[in-house]
Parts: C-alpha cells; structure tokens; sequence
C-alpha cells in the first residue's frame, strides 16, 4: 500500500480538471419531451454564468464546451460575445463541437451523405467552427456525427467511409499547428441499423487516416452494454490515440446520466488505467476530460456540482493506487493480492483530503451545500422563471 497517500491525491487533484458542456445548463429532455427547469440557462450568457459558478466552487471546471448551432449559431460573427461571456465570468470557452446532425439537409447524413452538396455544406460548417476555434483560442475541435442509416441495403457503407475519409483529411489540413482533431464514436443513436462511426476502431482508422493531431474521443455512454471500456483506454493509450473523454454514466444506453451514478468502479477503472500510463511512462497522457451529461429531472447545477466532486473522488482514489507494488504482483500472477490492491485503492475514502485540499485552496468545503447557501439558484430562478415559461415544450 501507498504510505503516503494524501500527498498523492493533493497532487492529482491539482493536476485534474474537467471541462463543462454549456448544454448541460440548457433545458433538455428526451425524444418524448422536455419537462421544463424555470432555472436552466437559456442564453449564452446564462451558461457561462452558471459554468463560471460551478468553477467558482469547484476549482476544476476551468473550460467550457461549446456547440456550435447553440452556442454561436452566427459562427465568427459570435466570437467576441462569447469572449466578452467568458471573461465575465471567468471561464474559458473549451472544445468547440460542431453540430452537423440538427438541420433538416441532414436527414441522411452530413459527412456521409450520399449527396455531395450536403456533404460540402457539413465540411464548410466543420471548417468554419475550426476557424471560430481558432479565434477563441481552443485547442479543441470535437467531431461526434449522427450519420448512419436505419434499414439494411439503404446505404453503401464503404461509399460513406471513404466520403469521410475525405473530408476529415480536410479539416485536419486546415488545423492551426496547436489545434486537434477529436473524433466521438457510438454505436447506434439516431442510426439504428448502421453508424458510420460505430466504434473505436472506426474512430481511430479515420483519426490515423486524418493526419498526426487527429484523436478518438471516448464518451463512456457511448458502448454496448458489458463492453469493457478501460481495455479500450488501455488499447488507445498503447496508441497513444485517445484525445479527451466525455464523461457520463448510463445503465442502459446513452442516458448522459451524472458521472458514478451507476457504476463508479467503472470510472475509476478507467482513471486507473491513465495513472497507470502515467507511472509506467513517466508523463501524464494529454487527454482531455469534459463531461458530457443532460440532468432532465436533478437540478441542473447541483448535478453538475455533484458531477466535478463525484469526478475528483474516482480520480483522486485512481491517484493511490500503488503502481509498483501492483506491478509486481501482475508479474507473479498473484491474483488475489493484485486485485485487492486495486480495490484497496477504491475503497480508500478520500472525502477527508479532499475537504483538506479545498480548504487549503480557498475553495468551500462542500460545494454541494455552499452553493445551497450562496443565494445563486434563488437569483437564477426569480431571473429565468418568465423566460423559460415561453419556452415550447411539445414533442410532437
Ligand atoms: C451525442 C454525443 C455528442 C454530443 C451530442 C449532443 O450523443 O454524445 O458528444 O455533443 O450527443
Ligand atoms: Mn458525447
Ligand atoms: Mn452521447
């Protein structure tokens, strides 16, 4: 066991930060409607009000994921507010996702769309949010398609591989020499036959196939049930392909449901993996990790609260897990003992150091309750409550 182990959670909790996606403050729901939060952000401005806030009390949130058609629907032309809400609030804009899934021109796809003035009109948007990237400063560009189909024989697979071979080897060609390539893949959601992107092998063929600074995206909703998630991380970071992580739980498929509801030994297998990589090779991977999660019925800030420490838990507890001692025992095939560490590592309650590292950083305690306290929801709510009542919640 490690002797120290507050010394190392102190240090990968000042290592570890987590980006916020600015729909996570929005009002969302799921395809059979959107039950409405008088207190979610409707502007732009009200999502990097509220990142700003879950940083102020977190430490950890520092950067904010943008979506293009609901963050900067007029793409250059919305650059300087979104730098002005920024600076207001003290966050920074993140990874920019580009959104080529919404409009009706792709009702067959965007990259993969058998019609090539489709295809262009997606690869102009990508290149423009490179651009607004660009200008914002974010090294970032996340690409998660909803390209597919939903019967059999309706479309040639291999066509739209090489369709997007070709246009991600262009939007790799336009990267600023800082910038990277982010590729997200799913197995089924809206396609329900085939999607172009199904899994990390898809994801990394193209990003390899891109260029150098083209990396696979893994949001952990995103995988058949029983796939074992970290042996995919641990193939990636072999590969050194994985570029960032988008962070939700899930009990049946893409439920975007708050990180280690379900499943935190899941997390912090993940978390393991990349410390391990770590030791092993002696620097940190660059990965980043942003959450990617939509509360429809849990207050939508208080979630993202308990998201960032539920995060900091799994891995900060991933942090003690006593590498050469546990490489060691995987050598002698000591089965039991190797896994016991690994659990011991879990099991390690690191709540008190936790508390200890916020104080020591001037940060509350417990930011779940100070944010109760803090009077910021009530101003919120009374702020947004007539806004949001003209919102239109039909589904059909
Ligand atoms: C997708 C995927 C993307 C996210 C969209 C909104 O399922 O997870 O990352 O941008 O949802
Ligand atoms: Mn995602
Ligand atoms: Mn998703």
């Amino acid at each position: 066991m490690n002797n120290k182990p507050e010394a190392l959670i102190y240090r990968a909790l000042d290592t570890f930060s987590i980006e916020l996606p600015s729909w996570g403050f929005a009002n969302t729901g799921t395809r059979f409607g959107k039950f409405i939060q008088v207190a979610a952000a409707i502007t732009v401005e009200d999502k990097f009000s509220d990142a700003g806030q879950v940083h102020a009390l977190t430490g950890t949130c520092p950067t904010v994921a943008l979506h293009s058609l609901w963050d900067f629907p007029n793409g250059l032309e919305d650059v300087a507010h979104v730098q002005r809400w920024a600076e207001k609030y003290g966050v920074r804009p993140g990874s920019i996702n580009p959104n080529v899934f919404q409009d009706q021109e792709y009702k067959y796809g965007s990259l993969g769309n058998p019609d090539a003035a489709t295809r262009k009109r997606a690869l102009d948007h990508i290149l423009e949010c490179v651009a607004v990237a660009d200008s914002l400063n974010c090294r970032d560009i996340s690409l998660w398609f909803a390209d597919g189909s939903n019967y059999p024989g309706t479309q040639s697979i291999r066509n739209r591989i090489e369709w997007f071979e070709e246009a991600l080897r262009k939007v790799h060609a336009s990267l600023n020499p800082k910038q990277r390539l982010l590729i997200e893949y799913k197995p089924f959601e809206p396609a329900f036959y085939h999607t172009d992107i199904a899994d990390w092998g898809m994801a990394l063929l193209l990003a390899r196939n891109s260029g150098p600074r083209a990396y696979v995206l893994v949001d952990t909703g995103h995988h058949y049930q029983a796939q074992n998630i970290e042996q995919i991380v641990a193939w990636l970071l072999y590969h050194q392909a994985i570029g960032g992580f988008h962070f939700n739980d899930r009990r049946y498929a893409d439920d975007d449901l708050t990180v280690g509801s379900i499943d935190p030994y899941q997390i912090f297998r993940i978390f393991h993996e990349i410390h391990s990589y770590a030791w092993e090779t002696g620097g940190s991977p660059d990965v980043a990790y942003m959450v990617d999660q939509s509360h429809n019925l849990k207050g939508k800030m208080e979630a993202m609260i308990q998201t960032v420490c539920t995060a900091q838990e799994l891995y900060a507890k991933a942090a003690i897990v006593d590498h050469a001692h546990l490489a060691s025992l995987q050598r002698t095939c000591s089965l039991v003992e190797a896994e016991e560490c690994l659990r011991y590592a879990f099991w390690y309650d690191v709540r008190p150091a936790l508390r200890e590292w916020r104080r020591s950083r001037g940060l509350p305690e417990e930011p779940i309750q100070a944010f109760r306290e803090s009077g910021y929801l009530e101003r919120i709510t009374a702020e947004r409550r007539d806004r949001n009542a003209s919102v239109v919640t039909t589904y059909a």
